[in-house]
């Protein structure tokens, strides 16, 4: 291409050769990057995304300007998540539940007590099988250039502690959007809610909900402790979240461009991780203070054998995957 346009440059008059120079040097445009966020200003997600943006405005030199958005102003998950995939935003933190039914190999990562620890999540995602997830997601123009903690998800409700299956009979439950956790609120005898995040809180206040799940900071956060009196340590679910690019928006970068965002969404993840610790612990506190009882969850293999048939159901309709459950977990 540029050998081509040099020699048509030979062939043209100074002037032109000189006006198109002056193009040439003209400073490139700079990208304004729009980036989704589902929580709060202080969130660890929040501080770590807005600490991202900042390191990306000042090590590009002003090439790349990012912001973030908070409180899911440009839209609820699923809604960003195809507007990140379009390139209608540049940038995001998503949760890897509500990614499932967009990119499936992800779904892997919703299955209930698939890690066996926060741990045993990080060793599995900062390793090979993180950079399968990342394929999967570029494949639907996602580009994952780090991975954020999101603790362990336990469930809470209105009504009652809950310290074996039979207490979860009956009851209203809140979850993300993706049909796997629907059967696993349904194995284990509740009523399972699909419901955007932003919606809950109310519906826990006026009763259409009796519950939810969440980890410690969300739980927080969301205010949902302020509606429900019961926290039970079942952590069914850990689930990885990544800080991801849109495709079109990576693509236009320079390749230095590219390694510095790679790098500083690296460091994001690992400043996430650290306040992760920190924040988990005060939020546990300030729900303690609020009043709500908290309790540990003896005989977790009882939600754990309930499961099975989720697992069953879930390889039976995607065989290709089974592979990969094994890996996850033979990985130590
Ligand atoms: C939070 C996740 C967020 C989810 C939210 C939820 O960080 O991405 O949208 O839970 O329950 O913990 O919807």
């Amino acid at each position: 291409m540029q050998t081509k346009t040099i020699r048509a440059g030979a062939l043209l008059p100074a002037t032109t050769i000189v006006a198109s120079m002056m193009l040439f040097a003209a400073p490139v445009q700079a990208e304004d990057w729009r980036g989704w966020n589902i929580h709060p200003p202080g969130y660890p997600n929040t501080v770590a995304l807005e600490a991202f943006a900042e390191a990306v405005g000042e090590k590009t030199e002003g090439r790349v300007t990012a912001q973030v958005y908070n409180n899911a102003v440009l839209g609820d998950q699923p809604d960003a998540i195809e507007q990140t995939r379009s390139g209608a935003l540049d940038f995001a933190n998503f949760n890897m539940g509500p990614m499932g039914p967009i990119v499936n190999e992800t779904n892997v990562l919703s299955l209930p007590f698939i890690f066996d620890s926060v741990d045993h999540m990080h060793t599995v995602m900062d390793g090979e099988i993180g950079d399968r997830f990342a394929e999967a997601l570029a494949e639907k123009n996602l580009i994952a250039l780090s991975w954020f903690d999101s603790g362990a998800r336990s469930l809470y409700n209105t009504e009652r502690p809950i310290h074996t299956p039979e207490d979860v009979q009956g009851l209203k439950i809140r979850v993300m959007n993706n049909d796997l956790y629907v059967n696993m609120i349904e194995a284990l005898g509740g009523n399972a809610t699909p419901m955007a995040y932003g919606e809950v809180y109310q519906s826990l206040t006026t009763g259409v909900l009796d519950g939810a799940e969440n980890n410690y900071p969300s739980f927080e956060s969301s205010n949902h402790y302020e509606a429900v009196g019961y926290y039970s340590l079942t952590e069914h679910l850990i689930i990885p979240e990544c800080l991801c690019i849109a495709k079109a928006s990576w693509e236009a970068l320079s390749d230095e461009d590219q390694t510095i965002i790679e790098e500083e969404a690296v460091k994001a993840s690992q400043m996430q991780r650290e306040l992760w610790v920190k924040s988990s612990q005060e939020s546990r506190q300030k729900v303690l203070d609020a009043g709500v009882e908290i309790n540990e969850v003896e005989d977790k293999a009882a939600f754990q054998e309930l499961m099975q048939p989720v697992y069953a159901e879930f390889i039976a309709e995607n065989p290709e995957l089974e592979s990969l459950i094994d890996d996850i977990r033979t990985t130590e």
